[in-house]
């Protein structure tokens, strides 16, 4: 088991349930969510020692948000508590021809308020073998960047690798005048494993490219600390019925994943974090490249069952689906 840390802001989400419109009648699922606690909660279910770093609201809210995440295994001890307000996101879910919508509702939150340097890395960052953090908390606002780049850079300084989901948020980095391309080259710059793709790079690097290959080698040319790249790929047929497949690529190869068919999604929020825990889960623990790439992506199928953000599965879960069990794989 590795010691791990995540940093990112915890989220609240609004569901509507079933199938409804928002707010077509006034009840509304709640669970906890956010980027970056959804890839802690799938580490700690794979038995690795997790602590979120982060601000939460004051108040009981974000109280109870920190209970959810220590339901699940991960430690808490590192989040601060300050005033202000939890951010929160709505969902419609999708359901045959309409797709799903997000409407955040996070603006002005105690962790997007938080001063860039209220995290005392040099007390959390002892010991651990992994920073993960995603590109949601730099798309947030001039505090969430300066609070990432100074992350990753602590990180770097004191030895620790570091992990960075691209996550690229649209809407977020619309809302202010952040220069997103820039922003993501300096973190990246500190990263040894990235989720990223075609997109998410062509966008950083100002650059077009022929294929995924392409630009992959140019992310290893541009980000010399940058050891491993995993993306997935997804086919969409209809809003419940999509594939998952996924590669990864080192400086000393390329493994790709068999095809998941996900025909009757539950949930599709948070398939992204449990691909990404569980290539994390293979590269900590020195597996080969092709047993990481097939539990990342048979982890990111797995979360598809399952109801709210987080990804709780066991190992063994994830290895009987990565064996085609209960799933549909092609080879
Ligand atoms: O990957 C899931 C996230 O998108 C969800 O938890 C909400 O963190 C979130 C965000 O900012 O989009």
């Amino acid at each position: 088991a590795a010691r791990i840390v995540c940093f990112g802001e915890l989220l609240l989400r609004l569901t509507a349930p079933g199938a409804e419109r928002l707010l077509q009648s006034w009840s509304l699922d709640v669970c906890v969510g956010g980027a970056e606690a959804n890839v802690g909660v799938s580490l700690a279910a794979f038995g690795h020692v997790v602590r979120f770093a982060s601000v939460v609201a004051d108040n009981p809210l974000g109280a109870a948000a920190l209970g959810e995440l220590r339901r699940h295994g991960v430690h808490t001890d590192t989040v601060l508590s300050a005033p202000g307000r939890m951010g929160l996101y709505f969902l419609e879910p999708g359901a045959v021809r309409r797709p799903s919508r997000i409407t955040y509702d996070r603006a002005g939150s105690a962790f997007a308020a938080a001063a860039p340097e209220s995290l005392d890395w040099s007390g959390i960052l002892p010991g651990a073998a992994l920073l993960h953090i995603s590109g949601v908390t730099p798309a947030i606002g001039a505090n969430g960047a300066a609070a990432a780049v100074r992350a990753v850079k602590a990180a770097a300084a004191a030895g620790v690798p570091v992990s960075f989901d691209g996550n690229y948020r649209a809407l977020l980095w619309e809302a202010w005048d952040g220069d997103g391309p820039a922003i993501l080259k300096e973190i990246l710059s500190c990263a040894t494993y990235a989720f990223i793709n075609e997109r998410d790079i062509a966008l950083i690097l100002k650059s077009r490219f022929e294929d995924r290959q392409s630009a992959f080698e140019a992310a290893f040319e541009a980000f010399p600390r940058l050891q491993a790249i995993a993306a997935t790929t997804r086919q969409q047929s209809s809003v419940d019925d999509q594939s998952i497949a996924g590669e990864l690529v080192t400086r000393a190869g390329r493994w790709t994943s068999p095809v998941h068919e996900l025909p009757g999604v539950i949930d599709r929020i948070g398939g992204g974090d449990a691909f990404a825990a569980g290539a994390l889960h293979g590269l900590i623990e020195g597996r080969d490249g092709q047993y990481t790439i097939d539990f990342a992506v048979a982890a990111g199928a797995l979360k598809h069952s399952i109801p709210g953000d987080f990804g709780r599965m066991t190992v063994a879960e994830v290895e009987a689906a990565m064996a085609g069990e209960n799933l549909d794989v092609k080879r």
